[in-house]
């Protein structure tokens, strides 16, 4: 799932899987984890989040591999949320990941920034605990990132032909509906 900040990934992949079982891996939110825990590579993780830069992928392709080992990753289907988001990611997608995980297309969070920034400033203002990107210094950085590295992202797997475009500015439960039925008939769901 990709898509800019706000633009709903996080829910989508809560939805999908309260009602259909699969399994939510953010690397964003592994990052953070990371980071929290003490790792000897989180004042890196914590600085790169601020500057709303990408992580060195090997540090967020070893999350992911970790994850999905620990989950139990034969038996599952994983929603990878927020990843590959520049070239050298989709690189290291390639070299860690890909001897094990077959990425079989990307559902893409098309939504105005308008929207997104008022969703974000929305969670911010509610939020218990609030993420430390989530102010209007380093959600400028976010998006600069999105546009000049995330989105040549979309356009290589475009040409590919894996790419899903989802109307990302209507309600979340009809957000949700659109993707499941490309989930059905991809045969992701019964
Ligand atoms: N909301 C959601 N959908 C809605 C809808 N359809 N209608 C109305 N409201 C809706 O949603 C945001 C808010 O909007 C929520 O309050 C929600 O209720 C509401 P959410 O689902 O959280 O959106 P999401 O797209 O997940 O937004 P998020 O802020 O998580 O996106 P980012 O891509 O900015 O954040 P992420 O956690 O993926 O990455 C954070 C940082 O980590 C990056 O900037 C980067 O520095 C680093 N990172 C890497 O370096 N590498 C990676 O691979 C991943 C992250
Ligand atoms: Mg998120």
């Amino acid at each position: 799932m990709l898509g800019g900040p706000g633009s709903g990934k996080g829910t989508l992949c809560s939805d999908l899987v309260r009602d259909h079982g699969f399994v939510h891996l953010s690397a964003g939110e592994l990052l953070r984890a990371e980071r929290d825990s003490g790792s000897p590579q989180g004042d890196l993780i914590n600085s790169t989040i601020l500057s709303g830069k990408i992580v060195p992928v090997d540090i967020t392709a070893n999350l992911l591999l970790t994850a999905m080992k620990n989950l139990g990753w034969t038996q599952k289907t994983f929603l990878i949320d927020g990843f590959p988001r520049n070239y050298d990611n989709c690189e290291g997608f390639e070299r860690i990941l890909g001897p094990f995980v077959n990425m079989p297309f990307m559902i893409f969070l098309e939504c105005t920034k308008e929207t997104m920034i008022k969703r974000i400033s929305k969670r911010a203002s509610e939020s218990t605990t609030l993420r430390n990107d989530d102010n209007d210094q380093v959600l400028i950085k976010r998006f600069d990132t999105f546009h000049a590295e995330t989105m040549p992202v979309i356009e290589k797997y475009e040409k590919e032909g894996k790419v899903q475009y989802i109307d990302a500015n209507r309600s979340a439960p009809e957000v949700t509906q659109t993707v499941v039925n490309i989930l059905k008939e991809h045969k992701y769901i019964q």
